[in-house]
């Protein structure tokens, strides 16, 4: 395995931004991402800024499964990359992940989206997200989050929009 670049392993040298990706259809996963976003708020060196409401969301991929609920966390951090996908690995197996088929039913899936403006081709990290640019159940409730969001210089919303799954996106209303 190529070693991990500096730029993933080393802390940065003031507070970065960070986008996370939540995702469930197993277990009880209102509960699960509710958690998982307190987890997120608990953390030492972590302080989350923006909380996306819940979307429910058509499976994209994999074999046959339950629709999902996404949600989006804007965070600034002072882990390095890596120790954020480590904490975030750390969340899901707190939820009792497993591991089975690839994009299959999860109770929690945490996926770093994007850290400040990195770009990586390592195989243990690829920033930001390779697939994100595509995927409305990320780019939709991020854009709920930050109206401005940009992914590598394309407005979010935009991309959002002409996604393949846009149309299976709906907001979930929050009970009080
Ligand atoms: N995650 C996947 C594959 N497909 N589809 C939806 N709607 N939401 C997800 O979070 C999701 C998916 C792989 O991580
Ligand atoms: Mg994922
Ligand atoms: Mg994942």
């Amino acid at each position: 395995m190529q070693d991990l670049d500096a730029q993933l392993v080393d802390p940065p040298a003031k507070p970065a931004q960070a986008v996370i990706a939540l995702g469930s259809n197993l277990g009880q996963s209102r509960r699960i991402l509710h958690d998982a976003v307190e987890g997120f708020r608990q953390a030492d060196n972590i302080w989350v800024t923006a909380v996306s409401p819940l979307a429910k969301t058509a499976p994209v991929g994999g074999p046959e499964q339950p629709d999902f609920l996404n949600q989006v966390l804007i965070i600034q951090t002072r882990l390095s990359a890596h120790a954020l996908l480590e904490f975030g690995q750390a969340l899901e197996q707190a939820a009792q992940r497993v591991r089975t088929v690839r994009w299959g039913p999860r109770t929690l899936d945490v996926d770093l989206i994007a850290y400040e403006g990195v770009t990586s081709n390592h195989p243990v990290l690829t920033l930001p997200h390779p697939r994100a640019h595509q995927r409305a159940f990320v780019l939709i409730p991020w854009s709920w989050a930050d109206p401005d969001a940009t992914l590598a210089g394309q407005s979010v919303a935009k991309l959002a929009a002409q996604a393949d799954d846009a149309d299976t996106v709906q907001r979930v209303q929050e009970s009080p």
